[in-house]
C-alpha cells in the first residue's frame, strides 16, 4: 500500500488551542505525523511519496468560492491589522443574527467559524492545501490502479463544511477525494467515517446528494464534539435522503458495541455498490485518547481494518484525528495492516 505525505504539514503548527479556559498547546500537532510515518516505516511500508500540486477546480467544487477565498486571504488580512497573535474567531454568525460576510476579518473569522479553538498562522494555507493534495493524489492513484492507498494528512479535514473551518480542520481531504473519484468515473464513493468525532463537514458538504454515501461512528453529540451535527435522524436531505447514516455512541462504548455499527455501516455501504471507498480514518476511539471517551484497544484497531477489507473494494485511508500521540502510529498501523492481512 502506497503512502501520501507531506513535509509542508509543520507549516501549521498554532502555538495555542483555545481548550478548557485556557491557551494550550494544540492536541493536533507535527508529531502525530512523525509517530505515523516512523511505524509504517518500522512495519515494512514503502516511504511515503510526495503529493502533486492541488488541482484547485476540484476543492471548488466541494467547498464554496467566497471561503476559498477567506482562507487565502485571512493570515493577509489579520496581520493588516496589526494583530501580534494568532488568528482565531472570537464571535460566531449565531441564530437570529445576519449570514453576511462582515468585511472586517475578525467578522470574517466568525462568519465562516463552525467552532472556535482552531487558530490560523501565516503559513497554515500552505499546509492545509498541500494536505489535500495528498488525498486528491491518493485519489488519483486509486482511480489508475484500484490498489488501496493512504492518505497521510495533516491538518485533518472531516469538520471542514461546505464552507466553514474548525475542529483542526480547513479543506476537507476526504471529500475533495471522493470528489477525485467520482470525476474519474466512479459512479458512487462511499464515505467511512471512522473518528471518534462526528465528520459534520462531510455530512453537510454531501447531504443533499447520492452519489456520495456518507456513513460515520461517532461520540454521541449530546456529549461529544461537534455537539451540533451527527445524530442518527440526520438521513440526508431531497436527493440525498437515506444517504446519509449516523451511528452515534454513549461515553465507554467498547469493541464489542463499536463493531456491531461497523458491521452495519459495511453491510450497507456493500448495498450501495460503490466503485471506491474513503475511510475518514481517525484513531481517537483509543482507549487513551485524551480527548475522547470510546474504549477501542490496539488490537481492536487491527480488527478493525480486517472487516474494512473484508469488504474487497478500492479504498483510500484519509487520516483524520487521534491524540495518544505516542500510540497514533502503532493504532494507524494496525487498521492498515490489518486491511491488507484481511
Ligand atoms: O475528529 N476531530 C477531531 O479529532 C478534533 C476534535 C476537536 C475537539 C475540540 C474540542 N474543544
Ligand atoms: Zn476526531
Amino acid at each position: 500500500m502506497k503512502t501520501i505525505a507531506s513535509t509542508d504539514h509543520v507549516l501549521h503548527f498554532p502555538k495555542g488551542e483555545l481548550s478548557g479556559g485556557q491557551l494550550v498547546r494544540p492536541y493536533e500537532c507535527p508529531e502525530r505525523w512523525d509517530y505515523i510515518a516512523k511505524a509504517l516505516a518500522e512495519g515494512g511500508f514503502s516511504a511515503p511519496q510526495a503529493p502533486e500540486a492541488l488541482d484547485l477546480a476540484t476543492v471548488a467544487k466541494v467547498h464554496g468560492a467566497d471561503y476559498l477565498h477567506f482562507l487565502a486571504t485571512a493570515w493577509t488580512l489579520w496581520e493588516a491589522e496589526g494583530y501580534e497573535g494568532e488568528a482565531l474567531p472570537t464571535i460566531v454568525a449565531a441564530r437570529r443574527m445576519q449570514q453576511r460576510e462582515p468585511e472586517h476579518i475578525e467578522g470574517k473569522l466568525g462568519y465562516f467559524a463552525g467552532a472556535t479553538e482552531t487558530a490560523i498562522t501565516a503559513t497554515s494555507w500552505q499546509a492545509v492545501q498541500s494536505s489535500a493534495a495528498c488525498a486528491q493524489t491518493a485519489a488519483r492513484l486509486l482511480s489508475a490502479s484500484d490498489d488501496s492507498v493512504f492518505s497521510l494528512c495533516r491538518p485533518p479535514g472531516h469538520h471542514a463544511g461546505y464552507d466553514l473551518f474548525g475542529g483542526y480542520c480547513f479543506l476537507n481531504n476526504a471529500a475533495i477525494a471522493a470528489q477525485q473519484l467520482r470525476d474519474a468515473g466512479a459512479s458512487r464513493v462511499a464515505i467511512l467515517d471512522i473518528d471518534f468525532h462526528h465528520g459534520n463537514g462531510t455530512q453537510d458538504i454531501f447531504y443533499e446528494r447520492n452519489d456520495v454515501l456518507f456513513v460515520s461512528l461517532h461520540g454521541n453529540p449530546g456529549h461529544a464534539f461537534p455537539y451540533f451535527l451527527g445524530y442518527a435522524e440526520e438521513t440526508g436531505r431531497g436527493e440525498g435522503e437515506g444517504y446519509n447514516i449516523n451511528h452515534p455512541m454513549l461515553p465507554g462504548t467498547t469493541y464489542d458495541a463499536w463493531s456491531e455499527a461497523l458491521h452495519d455501516s459495511l453491510k450497507r455501504i456493500g448495498e450501495y455498490l460503490p466503485d471506491a471507498l474513503v475511510v475518514s480514518l481517525g484513531v481517537d476511539a483509543f482507549e487513551r485518547d485524551p480527548i475522547s471517551f470510546f474504549k477501542l484497544n490496539s488490537d481492536d484497531f487491527t480488527r478493525c481494518g480486517q472487516r474494512i477489507g473484508q469488504q474487497a473494494m478500492p479504498t483510500l485511508f484519509v487520516m483524520e484525528g487521534g491524540y495518544a500521540v505516542e500510540e497514533i502510529g502503532i493504532n494507524t498501523r494496525n487498521v492498515l495492516t490489518g486491511f491488507l492481512d484481511a
